[in-house]
């Protein structure tokens, strides 16, 4: 496979009142890193596979990375359209956030070839948002699970609860998970990437690639996916991109 060749890359640091900044400029097109901002917590999470796929695509952009207590005033002061992160601000104006409306976004941007995301593919694009819809059943009993209060659950944070809890982990542990993983894998195809036979990575490899990831090492799950063969293979392959393997060492 062909090797990635890096965008210049700068950093600048956090103040007490302002995000760390890296921008990612590849000079390939009209866009600059300051046409489209990124902004999200200063890890992984929800935003890593926005800015890998970014990466991998080639499409210029910066990379805000908030402290929580500035997130906290970004939100109180409402500039944020749903309240939370990753959003992305398209020449300082307009505002797309949730992961998938800016996956597709960022991947209509790139000029990738193949694409990351064949708008004129209806079927192949139906199928990769299937995929992608596939994360909120996967994810969101964990989110909840996690994070109660914000589903209005905050009954369960009392002590008491903890055996409920410790049942709905065992759930989906043994039960839950293990059946939306093993449909998952079952949607490999013979080059290794979800959804079909195709040669290249779509948004959704982006996205499980991360996710899976993230998934796996989550204590209390006891390396689930790599329990299943296909899906190691998959993580392993989508580690090994050059753009992955790239983007790390950056
Ligand atoms: N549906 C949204 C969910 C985004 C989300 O859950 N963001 C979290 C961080 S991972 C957040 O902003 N939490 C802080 C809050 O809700 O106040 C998406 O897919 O982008």
């Amino acid at each position: 496979m062909a090797s990635f060749v890096n965008p210049k890359v700068s950093i600048s640091p956090a103040t007490e009142s302002t995000p760390r900044i890296v921008t990612y400029d590849f000079h390939d097109g009209e866009r600059t890193p300051k046409d489209l901002q990124l902004s999200y917590f200063n890890f992984g999470g929800k935003a890593e596979a926005i800015r890998l796929l970014a990466f991998h695509g080639r499409v210029s952009f910066s990379d805000h990375r908030f402290e929580r207590h500035q997130f906290a005033a970004l939100k109180s002061s409402g500039q944020l359209l749903f309240g939370q992160m990753p959003t992305l601000t398209v020449k300082g104006t307009q505002q797309v956030p949730q992961c998938n409306a800016i996956l597709r976004l960022v991947a209509r941007l790139s000029t990738a070839e193949p694409s990351l995301y064949p708008v004129e593919e209806p079927v192949k694009c139906g199928i990769i948002d299937a995929i992608l819809d596939l994360d909120s059943d996967i994810f969101t009993p964990i989110v909840v699970r996690n994070y109660k209060e914000r589903f209005g659950f905050d009954f369960l944070n009392d002590s008491t609860s903890s055996p409920l809890i410790d049942d709905v982990t065992k759930n989906l542990k043994d039960r839950v998970l293990p059946q939306h993983l093993s449909n998952l894998s079952k949607l490999i195809g013979t080059s290794g990437w979800l959804g079909g036979d195709w040669s290249t990575p779509t948004i959704a490899d982006f996205n499980f690639g991360v996710r899976l990831e993230y998934l796996n090492n989550l204590q209390e799950f006891d390396r689930i996916v790599e329990k299943d063969v296909k899906l190691k293979e998959f993580l392993d392959k989508f580690k090994n991109l050059p753009s992955v393997k790239a983007y790390q060492n950056c």
